[in-house]
């Protein structure tokens, strides 16, 4: 590596000569001015961040008042994923399937390497190990992130284990990594001045399936740029798990405790902006003292058949990336607490005594803070222009450990058992607060045909429905009909199957008013779903799955009137014939790789319809 400084050991951390041969040919190609191996610690974070301080990508909060958190400010035009950006280059296009963006992988790799060749140039390449699940657990993965940007570091030594024990694990057997290359695609001429996040208009989230590699050009934003999350953690995920039968899933998972101590877990994939880290963090509401909601992840879920045939999950994370705006004491404290230190926050805004503050999160707005853009921002500014003091997409990078409501068997390597999945929707009309899907195959039709409302108040259109299947749409790291039928072939090596339910939390009455209160009031849903798992409760059988009985939901503290249950029950035949008309949409995109079950599903719906 001839001139190259390191910054850390002048020793590379591993002995892995596959490793060692791509992190020179990377430097060789990408050319970065120092070559620093990541071992985890806390003076290396420390050292980091005190690093980004000097250079202005962060700043260090009033530690009386956010002990050990950072704020950063990203580019305006890195802000968030970038679907359109973002590619599946299978061998074969109809691996990626209609649902993905797709290029030739030869192709992409030569126009990669042209982007790469010297876009590293005076920065310094990080080398950064790490295990998306517990080290000592048969479902972990490791990855080696190669990556130009120190704040991508940070934030992923919140998200996953890095550093050290991984090097040593990767050293033990040889075992086999998934590369993966990200670089900010911001080279820095002698004597030119860095700009605080340093990033590229040209933007690419690659992922070759086959070779099981990551690469991440252009952007240093959440999933564009922590390759441990969307790109290895679902996307390279779903291809090993399909591989190897088990599921790579857009699933938080929790531990419902009732007062007895018995404790059920379960499984549930919502689509973006229906609250699923509120979900994974409920506190029980009145009237269900002596119950509890045990968080063991929010996003991720890798799940795979015990030597019984039941199904145990892990969460492959560490920490929260979270969106900021909307979470508050009253929303989900414990997500509060989680934050309140040891955290990074990004494009939120920055208050005069060094705090952080995002629409939600007070009833009364700061007098005055500087906006997610460094702007001066006032609630008379706000009032005038529209201006937000936080982006709608910024977020906090927290670490789940310091989570009140943090599972003990979070970390358990063998995962937990799960009793039930859950699908959701943001859903204004047609789709009750909770029906159960008659069996396994009628359950993934449930979750291929799920769909959510876009909130897309900024652009006045109407609320639009989007198929969103088990909210892996953007997730699913090849064909989305071959996912369906690997979830279907999933019941084969299963003794006992999960129960499968579908959630809405936002039907509407006549007037557009909620007619659920959601938030800990939810925990009475999962009361039922829990006694349905247990056989404790009859349901009632409907056209699309089994109801609950009003005196089979525990309503003591609430109060909630069985007509207005029945209006958030009511399953419309006229419009769940428009919705299911709506399901063939996908499916004709899909009907080449389509599971027959698929189609068997739709026609039994339409026949009791
Ligand atoms: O997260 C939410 N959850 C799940 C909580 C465990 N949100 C917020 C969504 C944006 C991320 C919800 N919003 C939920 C919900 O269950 N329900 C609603 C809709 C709603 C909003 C306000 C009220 C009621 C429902 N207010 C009153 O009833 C007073
Ligand atoms: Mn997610």
């Amino acid at each position: 590596m001839g001139t190259l400084k390191q910054t850390s050991s002048p020793v590379s951390l591993t002995t892995n000569k596959h490793l060692l041969k791509w992190v020179e040919k990377t430097a060789d190609m990408t050319k970065p001015a120092a070559i620093h191996w990541v071992d985890g610690s806390q003076e290396e974070y420390d050292w980091l961040c005190s690093q980004m301080v000097e250079s202005g990508t962060l700043v260090k909060l009033n530690q009386k008042l956010w002990p050990g958190c950072y704020y950063a400010r990203s580019h305006a035009n890195d802000v968030a994923r970038v679907e359109d950006r973002t590619f599946i280059c299978s061998l074969a296009k109809d691996n990626a399937g209609p649902t993905n963006n797709w290029e030739n992988p030869f192709v992409m790799r030569k126009k990669l390497r042209a982007l790469f060749d010297g876009s590293m140039r005076g920065r310094t390449m990080y080398v950064l190990p790490f295990c998306m699940g517990p080290l000592d657990s048969p479902v972990a993965q490791i990855g080696v992130q190669l990556t130009d940007s120190p704040y991508v570091v940070a934030n992923m030594r919140i998200m996953a284990r890095i550093g050290l024990p991984v090097f040593r694990e990767i050293d033990k057997d040889e075992k086999r990594v998934v590369a993966c290359l990200h670089s900010v695609g911001a080279p820095l001429e002698p004597g030119q001045q860095d700009v605080p996040w340093p990033c590229n208009p040209e933007k690419y989230i690659v992922h070759f399936p086959e070779t099981r590699e990551i690469w991440s050009y252009g952007s240093g934003y959440g999933g564009n740029a922590l390759l441990g999350k969307k790109c290895l953690g679902l996307r390279i995920a779903s291809n090993i798990a399909h591989d190897e039968g088990w599921m790579a899933e857009h699933m938080t998972i929790v531990g419902v405790e009732d007062p007895k101590g018995e404790k059920t877990y379960v499984a549930a994939a919502f689509p973006s902006s229906c609250g699923k880290t509120n979900f994974a963090m409920m506190i029980p509401p009145k009237g269900f003292e002596g119950w509890k909601i045990w968080t063991v992840g929010d996003d991720i879920a890798w799940i795979r058949p015990d030597e019984h045939g039941h199904l145990r999950a892990i969460n492959p994370e560490t920490g929260f990336f979270g969106v900021a705006p909307g979470t508050s004491v009253k929303t989900n404290p414990n997500a509060m607490a989680a934050l309140s230190k040891n955290t990074i926050f990004t494009n939120v805004a920055l208050t005069p005594e060094g705090g952080v503050w995002w629409e939600g999160m007070t009833d009364a707005p700061p007098d005055e803070c500087l906006d997610w853009q460094g702007k001066r921002w006032t609630p008379q500014i706000a009032k005038e222009t529209g201006a937000k003091a936080a982006h709608p997409n910024a977020r906090f990078t927290a670490p789940a450990a310091q989570c009140p409501t943090i599972d003990a068997a979070w970390q358990d390597p063998e995962g937990v058992p799960i009793s039930a999945i859950i699908f959701g929707g943001r859903r204004a009309a047609t789709i009750p607060l909770i029906y159960q899907a008659f069996n396994w195959s009628a359950g993934v039709y449930m979750g291929a045909t799920m769909a959510s409302e876009t909130t897309a108040a900024a652009t006045g259109q109407l609320n639009k429905v989007r198929r969103d299947p088990m909210a892996m749409l953007p997730f699913c790291g090849y064909h989305m009909g071959d996912y369906f039928r690997h979830w279907i072939k999933m019941q084969r090596s299963l003794t006992a199957t999960p129960r499968i339910f579908h959630v809405n939390w936002f039907r509407r009455d006549a007037e557009g008013k909620f007619l659920w209160p959601g938030y800990g009031e939810n925990l009475r849903v999962l009361k039922w779903i829990v006694d349905r798992v247990r056989g404790r409760a009859l349901g009632q059988e409907t056209r699309i799955g089994w109801t609950p009985h009003y005196k089979d939901i525990e309503w003591k503290g609430l109060g909630f009137p069985e007509e207005k249950f029945k209006e958030l029950q009511a399953v419309d035949k006229a419009a769940w014939r428009a919705e299911v008309m709506a399901h063939e949409e996908l499916f004709i995109e899909l009907h080449s790789h389509l599971p027959p079950e698929m189609i068997y599903e739709r026609e039994l719906l339409i026949c009791r319809l």
